[in-house]
This record gives structure tokens, C-alpha cells and sequence, in this order.
């Protein structure tokens, strides 16, 4: 026998439960390779000869803790009993899988399962572990969260990123590396130049070790005393696995570049026929009982594969497709209303008003607050009606952030709710997730909206889509202090909504007033979907306005209608309504309809219906760069729905296509404020 076995004081019924668990993914894989070939399945990623770590990390783990696993961890999904008919009918993209037929292979999670899969990119699924852990550790559960990550994801940033946040916080995570030798067709001599991957543990400042990962004994028992670690000490731990892939990356793309010795050499260690083996030589089980248990798992597998392919075929209907992308806010107060969210019960609903309720409302109190405080008061309040609310951001604990919005909190709410986070938005955005996973909320402050290009795949592949994808909520608010006309140049002032615009499972709100800002801001805490929250810096202390001292929401998706006129519609949001109100007041002889959006995702469109309705005549103002702005599918969409009653086509008046200069005159220049009068008079005297 090639392998040693340590079975410690591990009882018979243990190490045979553990053979089941090695086996039945190393069966299924085998059918599944007969299927390929049959042109019965299309694609199939191989875990063939590395089973022992996915069967080994679940087997130590309790059911319910989260595990993020990755495309070769079939071990994982049969380790949580999910039944295979249903596995297949996931893999074959069948509606009654895991994700309603809208993902692939092993792209997809389960909450009744504790398992947060994949998305293809690699390297995020390991932030989200550190947002569950903190979740665990903010509520002292004594639990851990466990994500894999092959040798090659090891290089991706959010690698870097999740384990050093790991660290840093004191997260009881524990990251598995499956060490196989290759990813895709690159050695290890062309991924990294360290000896040993585990050696990047000390760098991070966190225990490691580097284990047979073909061992199942060694795995079950490291991965045991490690998570007893991660709780007793709240720590995250690196375990390195080594192992070897014994078929290609996935099955059509070969092993060409595989020298075959390697092959020889891991075949001596393949992990389920040595522990079968090493089981025997012990007498723990004997050639008959082992008949036994390959008999009943295949013919469990049988029975499985039979119902699976008997899986309807998908009939799509677009109403459902297009509202599963967001979970309805509905739901979610009814889950208030019933108290069943263990964790998401705010003490009491915020009253939600209408545009003229702000400022008319006798019953309301309201007080003159700048556009700054307005969002305050908005986190305050939401801070002490959510008791499961987490900040997060760069410097804005002690420091009170860069624009001084949460100064004062961390005395009143305590450092675990208001983190300071190190530099690395990308693990930051992942961590909001993994609190989603288990009931918490969050708000993450982008330091300038002009980061978010460093943490852009977490938002728009991970929290916009996994509620289409599975079913999972993302309840995060990212803060996205944005715009110009500061002097701050290029990497400190872009308008960068319309990329989120563009992403479905994401709402994006901009609002334009102090009342606007407190409103949507507790509207979109409030909202268990991902929410981008854009706050012009220019109107933090220039923009004064009445606020209710209520707790009170803006509803998402409802635009203000400022100012009435006959000539001309202009339709803005942001700093433009304030460009907008400055031009009409300083051009009384035009009469200015204008209306505020204030959310770009969804949009208004009965709001923007009725402007087009009350002048003919619409010009769309926006800071953001024409080309690819919003202001361009609104266009189109009045081009398509309204055309009957315009009077003149509709244009565009946006910033000049390059990014933003510093130099404030060429700012200026820049800005679409400097071009409002020309395209006013266009549209006037066409
Ligand atoms: C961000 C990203 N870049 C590239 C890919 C394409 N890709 C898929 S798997 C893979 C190799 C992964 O190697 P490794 O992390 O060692 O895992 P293994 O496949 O060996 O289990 C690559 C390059 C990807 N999925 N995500």
C-alpha cells in the first residue's frame, strides 16, 4: 500500500461513513464520464483523484456551516445529502435543479444546504466566506465558514484580499487550497514562485499547514481541529492540500500537457482505492461488505439518473424571468411583519412619503438640514432600527470616514458594527455578501465612487445576480460619494452610474435634495436588494433643504416632479437638478418643466411619460459623459413610446466625452452645465 492511514480513535461506523462519502462522488463521476461519452451530458470538470478533500472538509464541518466550493468539489454537494436526481437536473440546466435552469454545472447554492457556490470567475467565492464569519462572530456563534480555492485562484487578488480581511478581523474561516498540480494547462512553476503555497500563511499573519490532501484520514482529522482552532481562538487558518488532477480541466480539453510519469505517480495515491485498501488490510471491511456498498450506491445512482432525465423540458415565461432578478421588498416586510427573520427584524417600518408629504406635511417635523447631514441622519436612524446593520469602509471608525458621514458613530455603535476595513474593496463587497448569507445588512462607503472599479466584479456578478442564479438576496448598500466640479481630477470625480444602469439586479439611486438623500438612503437599507447609492460630494455642504425628523422612506423607483412649465421638459438627476432650478430661476421669461429621477435603475418611465406629455419638448441633463450615458436610453425609450407627441427630437446635454480634468477652468469646460443655455435655445427654437 502507497499510503499510511492514522485512524486515530476514530470508531468503525466513522470510517466507514467516511468510505461512503469518498466513494459515491468517485461512482458518480464515473457514470458521468460513460454520460459524456454517450452525449447524454455536455460538459463535466473532473474531481477524479482529489476527492478527499471535498468529502473530508464537509465530512468535518457541521451541516450547517457555510461552505464555498468550487467547480471539482462534487464531495461537497453529495457530503450535504443533496439527492443526485437533482444535481442532474442542475447540471442539465433543468427547472427543477438549483437555480430554475439559469446556471451551469456546479454554478449555483443552496441555504437549506449551507453552500454558497461559485460563480466562474474565481477568486470571490472567498470573501464571502469572511462575511459569514463575521456575521458568526458578531452574533458569537460558535461556527466556522470553509471556502476552497485552487493553486491558481491563489493568484488572483481577491485571493490576497480575502486573506488578508481574514486576518485582519480575526475571522473564523478556514481556506482549503486543492493543490493539483495545474490550472488549466499552467504547472505551479508558472503560477507561483513561493516553495509552498502554505508559506503565504505567515505573510498574512495566520496559522497553516500543508497536508496529504489524498488522504481522507488526514483531512477529516486536520480540517476537525482546525475548525476547534478557528472558533477557541477566532482566527482564520490556511490549510494547503496536495493532491493532482487525474483527467483534464474539464473533459474535452485532454492532458496533452500532463507528462505521464505523473500520472504513474498519483495513481499509487489515488484516495479512494488506497483507503478501500488500507480498510481491508484493518479488517474494518471486508471484500463482501465492500461489494455491498458499491452495490447499493449504484444503485442509487441508477435510480437517481433515471428520475433526473425525466426532468421536464424548460418552458420559459418572461414575466417570471424578469422578476426573479430582484427579491420583492414585499417579501421582506411581510418577513417583518411576522418576525420570522432571525435576524432581519427592524423594531419598526419606516413611514413612507410622498414627494409632497416632505415638505407639506403639517404633521411631519421638519428641520433645515444640508444635503451632508440629511445622510447621516439616515445611517443614524437606520443604525438604531437595525440591530443587524454593519458599516464598512476605509477610515470610517475613529476617523468618521473621509467625508466625516459616520463621525461619532463607532462611540455610539461599537467597532463591530462600524469597520474600518483595510484597502481592498473587492473582499469588502464579498464580505457584505457573506453577512447577507446570514441575516445581517450592510452599508460599505466607497471612499470615492471612483474605487468601486476595484471591487466592480464582486457587485455586478456576484450581489446583482445571485438572486436570479439561486434564489440568495443580497441586502448591501454600496455608498458611492460621486461627481465633479471639486477640482479633484480625473480618479476622484467621475460620474460613474451608468455602468450600474446597465446591470440587471442592481438598483441605482441619486438623489438630488436633503430630503431625497435621508428618504431613499433608509429606503434602500431598508431594501434586501443590492443598492448603489450615489451622493454628489459638490452637494454634501451646498445644498440646504427641509428634512423630516422622521424615520421616513423615499420609495425606490419614483421620480420628482420639481417645476412646472409649458416650453420645454428637462428630465436630470443629481447635480443637474440643481443646474436645472439655477437656469429656470435665471430665465424666467422660459417656462421650465423639470423633473428629478432620482433612481436610474428602475426608472420612472409614467414620470417620464408625463414630461414628455406636458411640453413636446425634452432635453435630457446629465453630468455623466454622453456617450453610453443614461440619457441615451431615455431617448431611445421616449423615441419608442412617445414619439406621437413630441414636437422636437429629443437631446442630449452631457459632459464632454474625455475623462475629467483638474484644472478647474478645463473642468468647467467638461461639465454639461457649460453647454445647458446652447442646448435650451436648441431645443426652443427648433
Ligand atoms: C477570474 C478567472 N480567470 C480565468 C478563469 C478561467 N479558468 C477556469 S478554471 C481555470 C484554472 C483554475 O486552476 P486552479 O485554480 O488551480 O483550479 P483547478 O481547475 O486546478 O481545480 C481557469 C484559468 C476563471 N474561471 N476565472
Amino acid at each position: 500500500m502507497t499510503m499510511q492511514f492514522d485512524r486515530k480513535d476514530l470508531p468503525k461506523e466513522e470510517l466507514v461513513a467516511l468510505y461512503k462519502k469518498i466513494l459515491l462522488p468517485r461512482m458518480i463521476e464515473e457514470k458521468m464520464l460513460v454520460l459524456l461519452r454517450q452525449g447524454r451530458i455536455s460538459k463535466w470538470f473532473s474531481g477524479i483523484g482529489q476527492e478527499a478533500i471535498a468529502a473530508g472538509a464537509t465530512a468535518a464541518l457541521q451541516q450547517d456551516e457555510w461552505i464555498m466550493p468550487l467547480h471539482r468539489n462534487l464531495g461537497v454537494f453529495t457530503g450535504r445529502n443533496m439527492p443526485l436526481h437533482k444535481l442532474l437536473m442542475q447540471w442539465q440546466g433543468s427547472k427543477e435543479g438549483y437555480s430554475n435552469g439559469r446556471e451551469r454545472s456546479f454554478h449555483f447554492g443552496s441555504r437549506e444546504h449551507h453552500i454558497c457556490g461559485m460563480i466562474s470567475h474565481l477568486g470571490p467565492q472567498l470573501a464571502i466566506a469572511d462575511g459569514v464569519a463575521l456575521a458568526h462572530k458578531l452574533s458569537s456563534q460558535k461556527k466556522v465558514s470553509l471556502a476552497f480555492s485552487g493553486e491558481g485562484g491563489t493568484s488572483e487578488g481577491d485571493f490576497h484580499e480575502a486573506l488578508n480581511t481574514a486576518a485582519v478581523w480575526d475571522l473564523p474561516v478556514i481556506f482549503v487550497i486543492e493543490n493539483n498540480g495545474y490550472g488549466l494547462s499552467t504547472p505551479v512553476n508558472e503560477q507561483y514562485r513561493c516553495k509552498h503555497l502554505v508559506d503565504k500563511a505567515i505573510g498574512y499573519g495566520m496559522e497553516g499547514v500543508q497536508i496529504d490532501g489524498n488522504n481522507i484520514l488526514t483531512v477529516y482529522d486536520t480540517i476537525k481541529g482546525v475548525r476547534e482552532y478557528c472558533i477557541q481562538y477566532q482566527k482564520p487558518y490556511f490549510i494547503e492540500c496536495m493532491t493532482f488532477r487525474m483527467r483534464g480541466h474539464e473533459e474535452a480539453s485532454g492532458t496533452k500537457y500532463v507528462p505521464p510519469a505523473l500520472f504513474e505517480e498519483w495513481g499509487k495515491k489515488d484516495p479512494v482505492k488506497n483507503y478501500e485498501a488500507w480498510l481491508q488490510s484493518e479488517n474494518i471491511l471486508s471484500p463482501a461488505d465492500i461489494e455491498q456498498i458499491k452495490s447499493a450506491h449504484k444503485d442509487y445512482i441508477e435510480s437517481e439518473l433515471k428520475t433526473g432525465f425525466a426532468a421536464p423540458a424548460v418552458v420559459a415565461d418572461t414575466e417570471e424571468e424578469v422578476k426573479d432578478v430582484y427579491r420583492q421588498v414585499s417579501d421582506v416586510r411581510h418577513e417583518i411583519e411576522i418576525g420570522s427573520g432571525r435576524l432581519a427584524v427592524g423594531s419598526k417600518q419606516a413611514i413612507v412619503l410622498d414627494n409632497a408629504s416632505v415638505t407639506h406635511d403639517s404633521q411631519l417635523t421638519s428641520h433645515d438640514k444640508k444635503f451632508f447631514d440629511a445622510i447621516k441622519e439616515a445611517l443614524h436612524q437606520s443604525m438604531q432600527q437595525h440591530s443587524n446593520l454593519v458599516l464598512m469602509g476605509q477610515d470610517i471608525a475613529e476617523y468618521g470616514g473621509a467625508f466625516k458621514i459616520t463621525d461619532g458613530f463607532v462611540h455610539e455603535f461599537g467597532k463591530g458594527r462600524v469597520r474600518n476595513t483595510p484597502l481592498c474593496e473587492s473582499a469588502i463587497v464579498g464580505a457584505a455578501l457573506g453577512l447577507s448569507l446570514e441575516g445581517y445588512k450592510s452599508v460599505m462607503e466607497m471612499q470615492f465612487a471612483d474605487f468601486v472599479t476595484v471591487g466592480f466584479n464582486q457587485i455586478v456578478n456576484n450581489l446583482a445576480k445571485i438572486h436570479y442564479r439561486w434564489g440568495q438576496h443580497a441586502d448591501v448598500v454600496i455608498r458611492m460619494p460621486t461627481g465633479g466640479g471639486v477640482g479633484a481630477g480625473p480618479f476622484h470625480s467621475q460620474s460613474n452610474e451608468a455602468w450600474f444602469v446597465h446591470t440587471p439586479g442592481l438598483k441605482v439611486v441619486y438623489p438630488a435634495t436633503p430630503a431625497d438623500a435621508k428618504g431613499l438612503l433608509i429606503a434602500a437599507i431598508n431594501d434586501p436588494n443590492p443598492v448603489m447609492y450615489f451622493e454628489h460630494k459638490g452637494l454634501y455642504r451646498s445644498i440646504n433643504g427641509p428634512v423630516p425628523e422622521a424615520y421616513y422612506e423615499i420609495e425606490i423607483g419614483r421620480a420628482r416632479h420639481v417645476r412646472s412649465g409649458d416650453d420645454i421638459s428637462i428630465i436630470t438627476y443629481g447635480a443637474g437638478v440643481h443646474w436645472a432650478e439655477d437656469y429656470a430661476a435665471g430665465h424666467p421669461e422660459i417656462s421650465i418643466d423639470i423633473l428629478d429621477l432620482r433612481t436610474l435603475l428602475p426608472l420612472d418611465y409614467e414620470a417620464i411619460d408625463a414630461a414628455v406629455e406636458r411640453t413636446g419638448k425634452v432635453l435630457l441633463l446629465h453630468e455623466d459623459t454622453l456617450t453610453g450615458g443614461i440619457g441615451g436610453e431615455i431617448a431611445a425609450w421616449i423615441a419608442e413610446h412617445c414619439f406621437e407627441r413630441l414636437d422636437a427630437p429629443v437631446l442630449r446635454c452631457a459632459s464632454l466625452d474625455t475623462p475629467i480634468p483638474f484644472n478647474i477652468e478645463l473642468e468647467k469646460n467638461f461639465l454639461a452645465n457649460a453647454r445647458l443655455d446652447a442646448t435650451v435655445q436648441k431645443l426652443l427654437n427648433y
